[in-house]
């Protein structure tokens, strides 16, 4: 899993290389956690996608798809040579979530979507009594969209123990830092006092992530949040904690420095 992590670090640079266009540092503060979603977690491949049993997961923080689409295609949800298509003209493999690409379960970029649309999915199951589960993933720079806290307020109120919402917590966002931009924390007491039950990991360690989401739920009858701690640019390190990463796109030598050190990480592996 460590070795699949940074794999997948190498393809999202190069294919945001490729596209000239990208989310770079959100993409790697949260490939560990759809990491472990993927290959600990969820039951979905290509071949249960169309199941109305198979776990539900939605990219609220869209503008990381570079991300998502890497680890699809990983798991064969598409041939990894599509990504060289990434943000040309005609493709679907643009830079937000869509559903003309396999394996997406929600169009998804506008900020604050992404735990409504699993509130509904996870009522849904409740209704229909099944056993699928709903994980979203949110950035902590879309707490302030207001839909969120709607949607928080219903997932207690119905009791939503099948909803698990993660927050990718590396407290930069788009234009700062998130405490500068609009101050939500502290999260943790704020999602409690909204009903949910909360834990909070290194969104960075595959181990303590895979042994959280198998607590689920943690209280029954209440929603699971996951406060997850991570780092914006993880791994690459002129890039982490530095807010010009948010979409910026490394150029050649840059690339190439990069890769240097995830090879040397991997050989330590
Ligand atoms: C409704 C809406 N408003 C504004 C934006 C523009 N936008 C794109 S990313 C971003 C910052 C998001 O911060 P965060 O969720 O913390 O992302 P991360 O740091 O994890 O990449 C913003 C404001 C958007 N996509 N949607």
């Amino acid at each position: 899993m460590a070795r699949k992590s940074i794999a997948y670090r190498k393809n999202i640079l190069k294919y945001i290389v490729g596209a000239n266009a990208g989310h770079t540092g959100g993409c790697l503060s949260c490939v560990d956690i759809l990491n472990v979603l993927y290959n600990n977690v969820l039951n979905v491949s290509p071949a249960t996608f169309a199941s109305p049993d198979r776990d539900r997961y939605i990219q609220s923080k869209g503008h990381c798809v570079e991300a998502l689409f890497v680890v699809l295609a990983d798991h064969g949800f598409f041939p990894e040579s599509d990504l060289e298509t990434l943000c040309k003209y005609k493709s679907h493999y643009i830079g937000h979530p869509t559903r003309k690409v396999n394996g997406i379960e929600q169009n998804t970029g506008a900020l604050g979507h992404g735990l409504p649309l699993a509130v509904g999915t996870a009522i849904a199951a409740k209704m229909d009594k099944k056993e699928y589960r709903v994980f979203t993933l949110l950035g902590d720079g879309e707490l302030p969209e207001g839909s969120n806290w709607e949607a928080a307020l219903t997932a207690s109120h119905y009791k939503l123990d099948n909803l698990c919402a993660i927050i990718d917590k590396n407290s930069l966002q788009i234009t700062g830092s998130t405490a500068d931009v609009c101050n939500t924390d502290p999260l943790d007491k704020k999602f409690e006092s909204f009903g949910w039950a909360v834990m909070q990991v290194d969104g960075h360690d595959l181990k303590q992530l895979a042994e959280t989401f198998a607590k689920m739920p943690f209280e029954t009858g209440k929603p699971n949040l996951v406060i997850a701690h991570t780092i914006k640019g993880k791994g690459i390190s002129y890039m982490e904690n530095q807010v010009k990463w948010h979409h910026g796109v490394p150029n050649k030598e840059q690339y190439e420095e990069a890769i240097v050190e995830l090879d040397h990480a991997l050989a330590l592996v």
